[in-house]
């Protein structure tokens, strides 16, 4: 402790022991919509701060001065919204990203002083088919100060501050000059670097003062999983294995899913191995064929269990792209493939998979770099059982870890950046669980719903509550955010939101057997996995509850005309997330003409 307190004054101010930290949340979910205090491995914390993004929807559109000029790009539009609503000059401001989804086309934008662009003030603006502006979120600021264009501190200490704090190395991907603002409008220079830790999973961007040589920020990439354990009861769940022959969906993945040529699991859009990224699972006859019977009975390590275990996740992965792809997270809005078939976007970013990654047990996690760099998720064996159980063989673990994925990458246009305050990163695991239950669903009953009953071997799996449209099987409302303050726990109330929302829906609308496919029809699954989608690519940086509920009523209003609009409002007000809901404080108001 004592030498760490020599090493950290005074180039480390921004880093704080646990006590001061936790006295700036000594009031949960006061913070939550700018802050996230974060554990560094060697035991400090560092708090980061995200200014609150505004947000406006505005239904069928609003015009701007070049809405109905033909031929106007997205960045043309972008700055003729932006300088006409915002009254600014277009020096103060550059288009960064943006892409023509099927129901809006989203541009996401950055602040700049002197063109180096700011970290954390950013904008995203949505256009509809009508080319008027369906939302608009922003985290501009207005600086109090702001620090001088030039660096002083070379990278090279920048690097070794950065490393030294959070205990990895410089990975070598290109360094960048931001500027970051602090909570109290100070504007600085920061390089901006990334630190990895592979042992022990750790991948942060680092973000370092280039006049004092302290470290301001930083972004963690990876989203833990912490799963709550529980006492174990009964169950065997290693039923339902089956034979799928050709399973991948030749929209999303026009060369089929082992595209370069591979007869082992890995491919365009997944690698799935085992210590090393060599040591992949092949086919066990041409032409690829990959059938490896799981032995319940014996180790998940064995031979055979280790192949049934990287099939799986193979195929889970490959999946999930697929379905992801049909809904509108492709290669031009910032998906993971190695080659995108020049349809726009970074490539050569294939989600690499670990299975029984030694690094530890009972989890699972999913880090999530900028659109060009590899996601990676860790899957680990579980040790309530024996013998002990993979994470890669419980379909819903894996969803809920490829769907950060997918939340990271959609959210703020491709950065990894923004779902990085306490709130925004509880809706991320909230989405995740979402997702594993919308893929388990299997008819049109919306029955509750629980994750992590295999891994854990009961029926309560690893939350605290099933997901579930009962309030008394699961009470959580918007007000509960207010006592709560890790993300998982947060995570629980957006999903039970969200499971509401479902099944309102789904009840509504029906249900159909076959939604990975016909993503144009019109059962109640399908909207909602389309709103869904749609709305991640719509919402600001660093969402709150608040403002994702408007970018799904935003959504419905993009693609369905705004037909379930009071659908969705009577689900979210049901659980407190109502017209006028904030604060965590609760509104089951639902708006006059509903
Ligand atoms: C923006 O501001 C700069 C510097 O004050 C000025 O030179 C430029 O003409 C302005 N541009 C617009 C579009 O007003
Ligand atoms: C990763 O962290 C471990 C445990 O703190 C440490 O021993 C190791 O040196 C770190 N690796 C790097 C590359 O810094
Ligand atoms: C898997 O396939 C790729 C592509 O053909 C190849 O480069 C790699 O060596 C293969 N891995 C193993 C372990 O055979
Ligand atoms: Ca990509
Ligand atoms: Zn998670």
């Amino acid at each position: 402790m004592v030498s760490f307190n020599r090493f950290l004054t005074p180039a480390f101010l921004a880093v704080v022991y646990g006590s001061a930290a936790l006295a700036l949340v000594s009031a949960p979910g006061l913070k939550h919509s700018t802050h996230r205090v974060r554990d560094l491995a060697n035991g400090l914390q560092i708090i980061t701060f995200h200014p609150e993004s505004s947000y406006e929807t505005f239904g069928q559109g609003i015009e701007h001065p070049l809405t109905d000029t033909f031929g106007s790009t997205i960045e043309d539009s972008t700055v003729s919204f932006l300088t006409s609503h915002l009254k600014i000059n277009s020096s103060s401001f550059k288009f960064r990203a943006g892409f023509a989804g099927d129901a809006a086309t989203h541009a996401y934008v950055s602040q700049i002083h002197d063109g180096i662009p700011f970290a954390n003030a950013v904008a995203n603006v949505a256009f509809n088919h009508r080319n008027k502006v369906a939302a608009f979120g922003s985290s501009f600021i207005t600086p109090k100060t702001i620090a001088s264009s030039k660096p002083i501190i070379t990278l090279e200490t920048a690097i070794s501050t950065a490393e030294k704090a959070l205990g990895g190395k410089f990975n070598e991907h290109p360094a960048t000059i931001e500027y970051f603002a602090k909570d109290d409008g100070v504007v600085v220079l920061t390089h901006v670097i990334q630190i990895r830790n592979e042992t022990v999973g750790t991948w942060y961007q680092a973000f370092v003062d280039a006049h004092s040589g302290e470290l301001v920020s930083l972004v963690d990439f990876v989203t833990q999983a912490s799963y709550l354990v529980l006492p174990i009861t009964k169950e065997i769940l290693t039923q339902g294995f089956q034979t799928l022959v050709d399973p991948q969906d030749m929209l999303a993945s026009p060369l089929g899913w082992h595209s370069s040529g591979t007869t082992n699991t890995t491919g365009n859009n997944v690698l799935v191995f085992k210590a090393s990224t060599t040591s992949t699972t092949g086919q066990s006859s041409a032409i690829l064929n990959f059938i490896y019977p799981q032995s319940p009975s014996t180790a998940p390590t064995t031979t055979a269990n280790v192949n049934a275990a990287r099939v799986n996740a193979f195929y889970l992965g490959n999946t999930m792209h697929d379905l992801a792809y049909r809904y509108g997270f492709n290669e031009a809005s910032f998906n993971f493939q190695n080659n995108n078939f020049g349809e726009g976007g970074a490539q050569n970013d294939r989600v690499t998979i670990s299975v029984q990654d030694a690094a530890g047990t009972n989890n699972a996690d999913f880090s999530t770099p900028p659109d060009g760099q590899s996601g990676h998720m860790r899957m680990f064996l579980w040790t309530l059982t024996s013998p002990q159980r993979d994470g890669a063989l419980e379909n819903d673990i894996v969803v809920h870890e490829f769907t950060h994925g997918i939340t990271n990458r959609m959210t703020g246009g491709g950065t990894g950046r923004c779902l990085q305050t306490t709130e925004a990163g509880g809706m991320g695991e909230g989405w995740s669980d979402a997702m594993a239950e919308w893929t388990e669903q299997t008819s049109s009953a919306v029955p509750d719903y629980v994750l992590g009953q295999y891994v854990t071997n009961t029926p309560a799996g690893i939350r605290t509550h099933p997901y579930s449209t009962s309030a008394s099987v699961n009470p959580l409302r918007y007000s509960s955010v207010k006592a709560l303050n890790e993300v998982h726990n947060i995570g629980e109330v957006w999903a039970n939101i969200l499971h509401n929302v479902y099944a309102s829906l789904v009840g509504a609308h029906g249900w159909s057997p076959t939604p990975r496919t016909t993503t144009c029809a019109t059962e109640g699954n399908i909207l909602f996995l389309h709103i869904f989608i749609d709305a991640l690519a719509l919402q600001p940086c660093n969402p709150t509850f608040v403002s994702a509920r408007d970018a799904w009523i935003q959504a419905d209003a993009n693609r369905y005309m705004g037909a379930n609009r009071c659908i969705l409002w009577k689900a979210f007000a049901s659980r407190g997330l109502g017209v006028g809901a904030a604060g965590f404080t609760d509104s089951s108001v639902i708006p006059s003409d509903c």
